[in-house]
């Protein structure tokens, strides 16, 4: 049986009210102007930006600290060419047949479509992968827990640190997406969970009139 680890002091930094009320509000402010962006400028963006975001995201809670993702960066044209033409090809099953016609309706209002030229413009893709267990030394199999729920808390971090250091995000979701693995020479313990292209958006980008549910709609206190 496993021991418990060695416990350390917690280090946290205590705001007082009022701060805390101003950081809220201001953060809030900020986070909402957030947008999904679907056309990106060919602009160069620091590698060590994405690395900190990246930690940011390695970060997160998770299942029993299994810390069960993998984000596979990806910024060469060649390799980005590659996972367009492969993403196209299943978008173009899904938009012309494989998606049910509730779903093209549900979509219609955003303006998607099969072809996804940001997959080659903006600067960075990250295939974010879940490993749904864990291999040891002698390729046994280790269970991990609750995979879903942490790689999609990594990701909401690192759609919000990239965010706050001002770029731009698209959560792409192909489907299927398993070419990612082969692309990116992923083992087979390990699922595609979301795409994420980051960049600068283009001068002319836009983006749906949509809005976000009110706070009563989405929260209740008792
Ligand atoms: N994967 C497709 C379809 C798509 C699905 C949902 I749900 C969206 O919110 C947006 C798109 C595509 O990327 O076009």
């Amino acid at each position: 049986m496993d021991t418990k680890a060695p416990h350390l002091p917690l280090a946290f930094s205590f705001v007082d009210p009022t701060e805390m009320q101003e950081r809220a509000t201001a953060l809030a402010k900020q986070m909402r102007s957030r947008r999904t962006v679907r056309d990106y400028a060919d602009k160069a963006v620091p590698r060590g930006v994405i690395e900190a975001c990246l930690q940011i995201a390695g970060s997160a809670p998770n299942g029993a600290n299994r810390q069960p993702w993998h984000f596979a960066v990806i910024e060469s044209p060649e390799m980005k060419r590659k996972i367009r033409l492969a993403a196209e090809e299943e978008e173009r099953a899904f938009y012309n047949g494989r998606a049910p016609q509730d779903w093209l309706d549900a979509l219609a209002p955003l303006g998607t479509d099969e072809n996804k030229p940001f997959l080659e413009v903006a600067p960075y893709l990250i295939a974010i992968f879940a490993e749904s267990y864990g291999l040891d030394d002698q390729g046994n199999k280790i269970k991990n827990y609750y995979v879903q729920e942490s790689v999609g808390i990594a990701t909401g971090m690192l759609i919000m640190a990239l965010h706050q250091v001002g770029l731009a995000t698209l959560t792409h979701t192909p489907s299927p997406m398993n070419f990612l693995n082969e692309l990116l020479q992923r083992p087979k313990n390990e699922r595609p969970f979301l795409l994420l292209v980051v960049g600068y958006p283009a001068q002319d980008a836009q983006v749906p009139a949509i809005s976000k549910k009110s706070l009563q709609e989405i929260a209740s206190f008792f």
